[in-house]
C-alpha cells in the first residue's frame, strides 16, 4: 500500500487558530504555540492579501515542518497549495470539498466547517477528513456568527458523522470538558489563546493539559 500522510494523522484535542489581532508577528505566536505543545495550527487571516498570505505560511512552515506540526490555511486552497501547507479549512461559502480535494491530492488535511446537523450530515459524505461544528457559545472572533449550537447542537452533530469532530466558538478553559463529553473530539480555540499578548505558550499548554 502507498504511504498516505493523512494516515498517520490524528485530529490533536487542542486546535490552535491564529488571529491577525494580538498585535505579535505570526512566526512569534506560532513559535509560542509549538512550545506549549501544539501539533497542528490553523493560519486565519480574513483580510490578509493572497501574496501576504502566501509569503505568511511559508515562514510559518519553516518553523513547523522540521518540528512535525502541521499547518493549515483557512479558506484558501491556492495559498495552500503554492506554500506546500499540510491542508486546508474550508467554510461552507469557500471552494467546495470535492474541488479542493482534487486540487490538494490525496494526502492533504481538509477540515470543513458546519453549522447545523443538515450541514454536518451532508458534510459526512465528503472527502474531508474533519468537520467542525459552532459556533458552539457565543464567539466576539467571528464576524456574522451563525447561531450558537450548544451543547446540545454538538451532541446533534456526533450523532450524524463518524469523522473527527471539532468544536469551535466560545470556548474556554472552563468549557473543554462539557464540549468533549457532548462528543466533540477536539477544540478549535482563539480568543482564549490570546488574552493577553504574553504567555501564549504557557496558555496553549494548560488548555492541552485540561483536554487530555
Ligand atoms: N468559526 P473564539 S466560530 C473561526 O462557528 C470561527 O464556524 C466559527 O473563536 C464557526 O474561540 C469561530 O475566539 C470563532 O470564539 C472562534
Amino acid at each position: 500500500m502507498k504511504m498516505n500522510a493523512v494516515l498517520s494523522w490524528t485530529l490533536p484535542p487542542v486546535y490552535p487558530i491564529t488571529s491577525p489581532q494580538v498585535g505579535l508577528s505570526l512566526r512569534t505566536v506560532v513559535e509560542a504555540l509549538i512550545a506549549g505543545g501544539a501539533t497542528m495550527v490553523q493560519i486565519r487571516d480574513k483580510q490578509a492579501a493572497a501574496r501576504t498570505l502566501y509569503e505568511a505560511v511559508c515562514a510559518v512552515m519553516e518553523l513547523a515542518r522540521p518540528r512535525g506540526v502541521r499547518v493549515i490555511v483557512n479558506d484558501r486552497v491556492d495559498v495552500a497549495r503554492a506554500a506546500a501547507a499540510d491542508g486546508v479549512h474550508l467554510g461552507q461559502d469557500d471552494l467546495d470539498p470535492v474541488a479542493a480535494r482534487a486540487i490538494l491530492g490525496p494526502t492533504a488535511i481538509i477540515g470543513y466547517s458546519t453549522h447545523n446537523v443538515a450541514q454536518a450530515r451532508a458534510a459526512d459524505r465528503l472527502p474531508v477528513d474533519y468537520l467542525a461544528i459552532g459556533p458552539v457559545f457565543e464567539t466576539q472572533t467571528k464576524e456574522q456568527p451563525d447561531p450558537v449550537v450548544g451543547l446540545e447542537g454538538v451532541r446533534a452533530v456526533r450523532a450524524v458523522t463518524t469523522k473527527p469532530l471539532v468544536a469551535i466558538g466560545g470556548i474556554t478553559a472552563d468549557r473543554i470538558a462539557p464540549v468533549r463529553a457532548a462528543g466533540a473530539d477536539a477544540v478549535a480555540l482563539i480568543s482564549a489563546l490570546y488574552t493577553g499578548p504574553d504567555d501564549i505558550a504557557g496558555r496553549m499548554a494548560a488548555l492541552l493539559a485540561l483536554a487530555r
